[in-house]
C-alpha cells in the first residue's frame, strides 16, 4: 500500500493505494500502518476521483492540497553510513581522534552515528517549502531512503527524506550539530509512505537528487542504496537500545549524495529528490 494524505478545507483526509484503487482512510494514517502491517487490511471506502499525478505536479488540485503523509512524534537520523559520506565530510577542517577524523571513526566504529532530528512540527512534505536557518550560509540537501517504525521498530513503511543541514554550522564545530539539523523546516518527507511488501529490495535503490535554480539543473546527483555500509537493522537495533520511541517515529539512514560548499542552497532554489518506487519529493528552498 502507498499512504498519502491532503489538506481539504483545514482539514486532514489520509488515503491509501492498493491495486490501483484509491481508499479514503477511516483513522489516523499511522495507525493504518500499524493495522496493514498486522493484518494487511485498512479501514476506509473505495473512492476514485482523484487525480494523483495532478496533485503531484501542481501540489494543490481545487482545494486539495498535499501534505506530509504522517505526523511523526519523532524523527532521527543516522549519519555516515555510506562511504561518499564519510570522505565528504572528512574534506572540513573537523575534528581528528588519533589522527583520524571524527567522520572516519565513525564510519568504522561498531556504533553508528544516531542523532535526534525532530518532530512533525519541524518537517513539510511535498510542495512545502524547507529553510535555510538565517545564520547559514552553507545548507545542503541530504536525500535518504526513511523508514518509519513502529514502537518495537518494525519497519511499517518506507519514505524519502530530506534530512536538510546547516553545513557550515556543524562544520565549525562538531557540537553544533544539533543546531545545524534540528530547526523548522530541516526535515521533508513524503509525498508516499510505502508498505514494505511493495519494497522488495531495500538495497536496490536508486536514490537521485536535482538542485533546480532559475529553471535549469543546477546540480545532479545519484547512489544506489547497495552501497549502504551501515545497515537499516542496525541501525534500528542501535536507536531502540534502552530508548523507547512512539508509533510512526521516522528514521532516514543516511546520505550517499554529498554536494559541496559551491553547490550550497539559495532561496528560490527547487529540490527533487526520488527514489526507486516511492516517488519524487519536490520542494521549493525559503532563506529565514
Ligand atoms: O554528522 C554528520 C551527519 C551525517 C548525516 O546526516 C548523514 O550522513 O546523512
Ligand atoms: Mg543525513
Amino acid at each position: 500500500m502507498k499512504l498519502f494524505r491532503v489538506l481539504k478545507r483545514g482539514y486532514y483526509i489520509s488515503y491509501a493505494i492498493i491495486n490501483n484503487n484509491i481508499i479514503r482512510l477511516d483513522e489516523d494514517p499511522i495507525k493504518a500502518l500499524i493495522r496493514y502491517f498486522e493484518n494487511k487490511e485498512v479501514l476506509g471506502d473505495k473512492v476514485c476521483e482523484i487525480n494523483i499525478e495532478a496533485l503531484l505536479k501542481n501540489f494543490q488540485v481545487s482545494e486539495m492540497k498535499i501534505t506530509k503523509p504522517i505526523d511523526p512524534p519523532e524523527v532521527w537520523g543516522s549519519g555516515i553510513s555510506y562511504e561518499v559520506s564519510r570522505a565528504r565530510y572528512s574534506e572540513e577542517n573537523v575534528a581528528k581522534i588519533l589522527d583520524k577524523t571524527i567522520y572516519e571513526k565513525v564510519y568504522e566504529a561498531a556504533r553508528p552515528e544516531i542523532f535526534f532530528k525532530g518532530t512533525a512540527n519541524r518537517c513539510v512534505g511535498h510542495g512545502e517549502p524547507i529553510v535555510i536557518r538565517r545564520d547559514s550560509q552553507w545548507t545542503l540537501p541530504e536525500p535518504e531512503l526513511a523508514v518509519v517504525l513502529d514502537s518495537n521498530g518494525n519497519i511499517l513503511g518506507y519514505t524519502i527524506m530530506d534530512d536538510v543541514s546547516a553545513r557550515d554550522i556543524e562544520a565549525e564545530n562538531p557540537l553544533y550539530l544539533p543546531q545545524s539539523k534540528i530547526y523548522v523546516g530541516s526535515c521533508a518527507f513524503g509525498p508516499f509512505i510505502v508498505t514494505p511488501d511493495e519494497i522488495r529490495d531495500p538495497y536496490n535503490l536508486e536514490i537521485t537528487l536535482k538542485i533546480i535554480r532559475e529553471g535549469k539543473v543546477f546540480y545532479e546527483g545519484s547512489v544506489n542504496t547497495s552501497k549502504m555500509r551501515r545497515k537499516i537493522q542496525e541501525q534500528i537495533e542501535y536507536l531502540l537500545r534502552d530508548n523507547l520511541i512512539p508509533d510512526g517515529t521516522i528514521l532516514t539512514t543516511g546520505t550517499g549524495i554529498v554536494p559541496g560548499r559551491e553547490h550550497g542552497l539559495k532561496n528560490g532554489d527547487i529540490v527533487e529528490i526520488s527514489i526507486t518506487n516511492l516517488g519524487t519529493l519536490i520542494t521549493p528552498v525559503i532563506q529565514k
